[in-house]
């Protein structure tokens, strides 16, 4: 899953390269005017940023954002952890530059909509009114350019087990072969006691698998709510897992997360809609492989 750029484009290379060595907040005023400047997306969805947490991607994303100016940006929910912070303060300047960058981008004209989530809904309390130019709602309705009208929400309404969205980080990992070298450590351990053999891998092969069937089961509800209300599709997050795919002949996206898989979902000028996966810096080592694999 590559960028939205084109990577044959020699100039889209170029402003690639030059977003990812200066992710400060201080110099994409005169250079996002200039004529061979970055293409404007139409719209930006992200969420699940979970800042106030040592695992949000900060960084990352202010690199994203730099990258991908657009005329409309979504805030799906959970973009401040206010869970983590109630319990450990927790804001590095990052942190705060992610803020300061979403209300720059409001200032110079992008309509900024914020739908908090469960993580953040200290801000549910403040839907219907404006922020320094971002309007906080509870959802919303986003016409695309094609004229396709998609219900945003968070979506942990749809949802009553809420802790298997930990596990679905682990999805597409090479988890289940580390279990596998835990579970003959484990059991000659058990052995030695005179416990009978178990097996961590299928123990945790279960838990995977539930949590698999609950991202099936939350995607079908999210899409089937959708189609009640007579809408073409859904963007939600939540379930920290990326996708794009057809339920039913209802659109549901789900734009991931900045807290492992770093995905968002963009809309071009035409209307066409696309999950975008940010690369890790090249200076830096590569990320360990657990991005969910269903990203597409
Ligand atoms: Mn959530």
């Amino acid at each position: 899953m590559r960028n939205a750029w084109a990577p044959d484009g020699g100039s889209a290379d170029h402003w690639v390269g030059t977003a990812l060595e200066h992710d400060d907040d201080h110099d994409d005023g005169p250079e996002a005017e200039a004529p061979d400047s970055r293409p404007r997306l139409r719209t930006v969805f992200i969420s699940d940023v979970h800042l106030g947490t040592p695992g949000c991607q900060a960084k990352a994303l202010l690199a994203f954002l730099k990258a991908h100016p657009s005329d409309r940006l979504y805030l799906i929910g959970d973009i401040i952890d206010g869970w983590q912070l109630r319990r450990r303060w927790f804001w590095p300047q990052s942190h705060n530059d992610v803020v300061q960058k979403v209300l720059r981008r409001a200032r110079k004209g992008c309509k900024v909509i914020y739908v908090p989530g469960n993580h953040d809904e200290f801000a549910r309390h403040f839907v219907g009114h404006k922020f320094g130019g971002v309007d906080v709602v509870e959802d919303a309705i986003h016409t695309t350019a094609d004229g396709r009208k998609l219900w945003v929400l968070h979506g942990d309404h749809f949802d009553g087990v809420i802790q298997y969205a930990k596990w679905l980080a682990y999805l597409g990992d090479n988890l289940y072969e580390l279990t596998l070298r835990l579970n003959t450590h484990l059991n000659s351990l058990r052995a030695r006691l005179g416990l009978p053999y178990w097996s961590l891998s299928q123990y945790l092969k279960h838990r995977v698998k539930s949590a698999l069937n609950y991202v099936l089961r939350f995607e079908g509800a999210v899409a089937a709510e959708a189609r009640k209300r007579g809408l073409d599709g859904v963007v939600c997050g939540h379930i920290h897992r990326a996708e794009m795919r057809d339920i039913d002949g209802t659109l549901y996206c789900n734009d991931g997360d900045w807290v492992e898989s770093l995905t968002a979902l963009v809309e071009h000028q035409d209307g066409r809609l696309q999950i975008v996966q940010w690369q890790a810096q090249p200076a830096k080592a590569a990320r360990p492989a657990i991005t969910p694999q269903a990203v597409t």
